[in-house]
This record gives C-alpha cells, sequence and structure tokens, in this order.
C-alpha cells in the first residue's frame, strides 16, 4: 500500500486518533470490519416444520398485541429475515379466527400452502385462499385474514421487511376495526384474471397490479402449457407471474416465479446477485447450492443466497413444481442485477457435501 513513511509509527498513531476525535475515519485502513454477513444457504424441512408452525395455535392468538401469528424461516446468520432483503414465514390461522385489518410499508405475497375456507381481504376484495393459490399485498394496503372454515389454514408470508428496515421507511397502521369492509368477492381476477384481456375502458390508477389473486388451476395450467413447448437450461420451465398492465413483476421490490423441473432433468448452473426462497410445491429433488447437495421434497422450504452457484436435478419420475419469491425487481431496478453462468465441467458443479440439517 502507498502509505508514506514521513511520519513514525507513534504520530501515525496520534494521527489516527486524533482523526478519530473528530469522527473521521481513513479510507486506507482495512479495520476489519468490512462486509456484509455471509449468508449460508439452507433447509428447512415441512415434517419438522409443520407440527411446530400447528403447535403456535396453543401458543399465541392473532389479537391486536400480537397481529400476525407467524413463524420466520430464520436462516442463520440473519437477525431479521430469510435473506438480507426478504423475510418468509409460516402463518397459521385456525377455524372462526381473524388476523386483524392493517396496513404497512413493506410489501407482502402470501403463498397458500394448506387448509381450506379462508380468506384475505385486500384493499376490500376478498379473495378466497385456496392451496396453490399467489395473493399480492402491495405496500400500504389494508389487510386482514379470516378463517371461515373448518380446517387449520397455513400459507407462507413472503415480505421485503429487511429491505424496508434498512431502509428506514418502516411505517405500520391498523384498521379501526377488526376487519375492513368487504366490497367486492374476487373481482381483482374477474377484472384482470384472464391475462391479455383487460377492461377497455379502465384506467389502472392504483400504483401496483390490478390482478391482487393467481388462482392456482390458471397458474398449473400456463405451466403445463409452457412445458410443452419451451425451457430454461438454469430453471427448465420457470414462469414469471406478472402484473398484466405493465407486464413486469407483480411486485416492486419482489418477483414470484412457478417453476416445473421436469422428471430426468438435470440443470446447468449459474449464478445471480437476486436472492431467492424456494418452496416446493409438489414432487422431489435435490439442488446444488454452492457445491452442496440439498434433498428437498414436498413442503420443503430453502434459500439461494445472493451469487451462489445453483442448479436443480430432478431424478424421480415425477414432475417437480417449485414456488419461489426472489428480490429481482431491487436489483434490476438499481442497476446492480448480474448473472454468470457456470461454465466448468460442463455447466455442473461438483458436489462436495451435503445438507443434513
Ligand atoms: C404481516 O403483517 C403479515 O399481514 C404476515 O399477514 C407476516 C411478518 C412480519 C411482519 C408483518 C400479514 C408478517 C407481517
Amino acid at each position: 500500500m502507498a502509505v508514506k513513511d514521513s511520519l513514525n509509527a507513534g504520530e501515525l498513531r496520534d494521527y489516527y486518533d486524533s482523526a478519530d476525535d473528530i469522527n473521521l475515519t481513513p479510507g486506507w485502513v482495512d479495520w476489519g470490519q468490512h462486509g456484509a454477513p455471509e449468508i449460508e444457504p439452507f433447509l428447512w424441512r415441512w415434517s419438522q416444520v409443520e407440527p411446530l408452525v400447528l403447535k403456535s395455535g396453543e401458543v399465541v392468538t392473532p389479537d391486536r398485541d400480537v397481529e400476525r401469528r407467524t413463524m420466520r424461516l430464520a436462516t442463520p446468520g440473519l437477525q431479521r429475515g430469510t435473506t438480507h432483503t426478504l423475510l418468509a414465514a409460516l402463518q397459521l390461522l385456525l377455524p372462526g379466527e381473524c388476523a386483524p385489518s392493517h396496513r404497512h410499508t413493506p410489501t407482502a405475497i402470501r403463498w397458500i400452502l394448506t387448509g381450506e375456507g379462508a380468506y384475505t381481504t385486500v384493499e376490500g376484495d376478498k379473495c378466497a385462499m385456496e392451496p396453490g393459490d399467489l395473493i399480492l399485498t402491495p405496500s400500504w394496503t389494508w389487510h386482514d385474514h379470516t378463517n371461515e372454515g373448518s380446517s387449520p389454514m397455513i400459507w407462507l408470508d413472503g415480505l421485503d421487511i429487511p429491505l424496508v428496515h434498512y431502509l428506514k421507511a418502516t411505517f405500520f397502521e391498523q384498521f379501526p376495526e377488526d376487519t375492513q369492509p368487504v366490497i367486492s368477492e374476487g373481482d381483482s381476477v374477474r377484472r384482470y384474471g384472464a391475462g391479455s384481456y383487460r377492461p377497455a375502458w379502465e384506467q389502472v390508477d392504483v400504483p401496483y397490479s390490478p390482478l391482487l389473486h393467481y388462482k392456482w388451476a390458471k397458474t398449473n395450467e400456463a405451466l403445463q402449457n409452457l412445458a410443452g413447448v419451451n425451457s430454461s437450461p438454469f430453471d427448465d420451465v420457470a414462469i414469471e407471474y406478472s402484473d398484466p398492465v405493465t407486464g413486469g413483476p407483480v411486485l416492486k421490490t419482489m418477483t414470484c416465479w412457478i417453476q416445473m423441473v421436469r422428471a430426468g432433468v438435470h440443470t446447468k448452473a449459474h449464478r445471480h446477485t437476486a436472492s431467492k426462497i424456494y418452496q416446493v410445491f409438489r414432487g422431489e429433488g435435490y439442488s446444488v447450492i454452492d457445491g452442496k447437495r440439498f434433498d428437498w421434497s414436498q413442503g420443503d422450504f430453502f434459500v439461494v443466497p445472493s451469487w451462489a452457484w445453483h442448479e436443480h436435478v430432478n431424478e424421480s419420475g415425477e414432475e417437480a413444481i417449485l414456488f419461489s419469491i426472489q428480490d429481482t425487481p431491487i436489483m434490476k431496478s438499481l442497476g446492480l442485477y448480474r448473472e454468470e453462468p457456470y461454465v466448468e465441467n460442463a455447466g455442473n458443479q461438483p458436489v462436495t457435501s451435503r445438507f443434513e440439517g
């Protein structure tokens, strides 16, 4: 390093001390405090998660003190999120319960896992929750959840809480009543759920996707249709849910994918600056993340950190379907998105260890 020797060691120390006294820090000295914590890839097994999530029903009720009964997928090393930008949590709502109405600047998605008979109301539109549905709660939209059915309902919540917290833009407000008035039932789907067919006279006057609810039947149809014609070398058959007006990602900070790894497929590895949280909706297989093998089966969750090499493998005879949330829109809007293929070894990483959990 080009540090001159005109000052002796004592004079240099005095100089640094006097700078420190007035809160100036030399940029050329490595004080050993640089860099964000390394995030390791991680996996949660549904067989272990589900009983503990169901048990949370005996521990708390989602009243105004608690607001939501959630269990975070807590990646080791992270105080707050599941990645450095996104938080994923499992929420349980028992029959007869209501998680009261509120809104917050962090944006959320719900990916419905198990149960029936519950609904979420988003800005007055009542959305019936069924497994495989994706429901959006854009920043600052009122939302509450009610279980009118007879079985416990569990879903995955995905929020950009760590990012919004870091940006010091977290605001939260409670609705004056437990539930907001229901104005319509499924209208966002009836108006905007037909993809390229949209109301001719309507101006979309909300700063988010007017489609708030992506139903599983339609998602699956799109996935099966695409599987018949084309696939990506890195992700096999992958669909990005989109905002029907912009054609872009469903939310400003998060994008969601549904992806099929067909029977017998072994994708090529790549890495990108976006990070991803996956849920295995159906099937079984494994992913190799930075040389470590993560075996997964239906219901499991796993996280692919930013810039980690990853590839997916399905050696079973059945298709595997993966849902994911990703922070790609953040990286792209800031001009920080990068992607790189793994070129050695015909595009596949050597497996050097296995995740035991
Ligand atoms: C939240 O408001 C919900 O509205 C779910 O259902 C999960 C996790 C952390 C903070 C707020 C919801 C949440 C959350």
